[in-house]
């Protein structure tokens, strides 16, 4: 009897906060390098304690956002640094990919001895931070 093939499962990492067209295009990169794009999400704890980011968003509503879209298939809470190697082995992932602001980061190279790592190229102009900053302008 013929095995179905593994789908090729992709893992992406991030704060996902004030979702833009910058992390949807990472997104959807991500997701064209697989069958399924699962999502590691940076807690709020994690974002305040590691990442010194206070999101605009909550967790919840920020997993909300990314679940709504077509290219993602599953969002799991990012709460530490070190919990990487395990989401790969967890996950049975093909590929970690990232945006080139990670490329060559010690986050994430030492993961090339379990699975493929890839840096996509990071959309220019827009940020979250770019966002805040002009709305605070436009009060
Ligand atoms: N990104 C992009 N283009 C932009 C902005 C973001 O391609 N204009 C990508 C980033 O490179 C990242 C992803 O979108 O791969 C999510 O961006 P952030 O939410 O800013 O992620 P970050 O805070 O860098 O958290 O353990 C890794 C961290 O969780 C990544």
């Amino acid at each position: 009897m013929k095995q179905n093939p593994k789908p090729k499962i992709v893992i992406t990492y991030g704060t996902f906060d004030i979702l833009h067209y910058g992390h949807i295009r990472l997104l959807e990169r991500a997701k064209a390098l697989g069958d399924r794009l699962y999502v590691g999400l940076s807690t709020d704890e994690f974002c305040a304690q590691e990442k010194n980011k206070r999101p605009f968003y909550g967790y919840d509503f920020r997993k909300e956002m990314l679940e709504a879209l077509r290219c993602v298939d599953q969002v799991f809470p990012e709460e530490t640094w070190q919990q990487k190697a395990n989401d790969v082995k967890k996950y049975h992932t093909d590929i970690v990919v990232m945006g080139s602001d990670w490329a060559g980061s010690d986050r994430f190279e030492y993961l090339k001895n379990i699975c493929k790592v890839k840096y996509l190229s990071r959309t220019p102009d827009i940020s979250t931070t770019e966002i805040k900053k002009r709305l605070g302008k436009n009060k």
